[in-house]
């Protein structure tokens, strides 16, 4: 079964390379991550990701999806296995596969993994963390919260900014795995 929605997806590669270029605007929120208490296990604690510019596509209702660019300077990678959102009691971690028409997404297996010393770019037509059931509308300048949950037990909050985005559409695999 596929659901179609009007969201994400970028049909022309010119609005995908530009929305890829913006980054770090200078008014970006930004966030911090706080560590987890992992005192038995000595893990070191996930506290070095950063996300620039973090936003979310405008909708009423429905689907939608926050973007932004995830940096970690630390020595380890760091992955993050789900997310919360005061925008929808529902969220996923979605990875794009396909081009074109055939764009489809899908929930990421694993979650996402941000390389030690790199950077992961959740944009239109790439990964995207994904609000499934927004049932407050999202404007433009609205503030919507999200809580990212590591391997390691950490977690780290932030807030993305309402945005307008001329995306196409996308389909969409539920449970695909
Ligand atoms: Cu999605």
């Amino acid at each position: 079964m596929r659901i179609r929605h009007a969201l994400l997806a970028v049909v022309a590669t010119t609005a995908l390379a530009a929305c890829g270029g913006q980054q770090a605007t200078g008014a970006a929120p930004s966030a911090s991550a706080t560590p987890a208490a992992n005192a038995s296990t000595g893990a070191t604690p996930t506290t070095a990701l950063t996300i620039t510019d973090p936003w979310v596509k405008t909708t009423e209702s429905g689907m939608t999806a926050a973007f932004g660019t995830l940096a970690n300077p630390s020595a380890a990678p760091i992955t993050i296995v789900s997310a919360t959102s005061t925008g929808s009691p529902r969220v996923e971690l979605h990875e794009t596969v396909g081009e074109g028409t055939a764009m489809t997404m899908r929930p990421k297996q694993g979650g996402f993994t941000i390389p030690a010393g790199g950077k992961l770019e959740l944009k239109p037509g790439g990964d995207h963390i994904m609000l499934m059931d927004v049932t407050t509308p999202v404007q433009p300048g609205s503030e919507v919260g999200f809580t990212l949950t590591f391997k390691d037990g950490g977690t780290m909050e932030f807030k993305a900014v309402g945005k307008d985005f001329a995306g196409a559409n996308e389909k969409y695999q539920p449970g695909h795995e």
